[in-house]
């Protein structure tokens, strides 16, 4: 029997002004109260590109370009597979609208701030960018 590939999660690094957007997830219990970066699961049919910008809208009320990939793509199960990438440009004022907060970060409070488990594997990558 074929192996199906991993469904995709993607996730969008935003930094403005030396600053990078993180958001506090609501749910599930295990994850609620903990940042990430700002996605979701990728739609069948879908280009990773297309869902970021989706979600993006969805959970932010922004509209976003998608560039290139930060860090590595990280192993969230055997069947889903977590990607970040940066996001070039965006316009719109970010509003938390499916979180339960939003936080702009200095490199100085990235280093204090209680990730995701899966997104603090991209920790020095998104201190390079900031
Ligand atoms: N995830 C993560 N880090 C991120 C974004 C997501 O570890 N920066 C994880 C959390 C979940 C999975 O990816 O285990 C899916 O994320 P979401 O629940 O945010 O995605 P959706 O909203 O698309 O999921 P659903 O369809 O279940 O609502």
């Amino acid at each position: 029997m074929p192996v199906p590939e991993p469904a995709l999660v993607v996730a969008g690094a935003l930094v403005e002004n030396g600053r990078l957007l993180l958001a506090r997830r609501a749910s599930p219990p295990e994850l609620a109260g903990l940042w990430e970066l700002p996605g979701g699961k990728v739609d069948p049919g879908e280009t990773p590109e297309d869902a970021l910008v989706r979600e993006l809208r969805e959970e932010l009320g922004i509209e976003v370009t998608v560039g290139e990939p930060v860090g590595v793509d990280v192993a969230l199960s055997a069947t889903l597979t977590l990607r970040a990438y940066a996001v070039t440009r965006f316009a719109g004022t970010a509003t938390a609208l499916e979180h339960e907060a939003l936080r702009w970060v200095d490199a100085a409070d990235l280093r204090g701030v209680d990730l995701v488990p899966a997104d603090a594997a991209w920790l020095p990558d998104l201190a390079a960018l900031l």
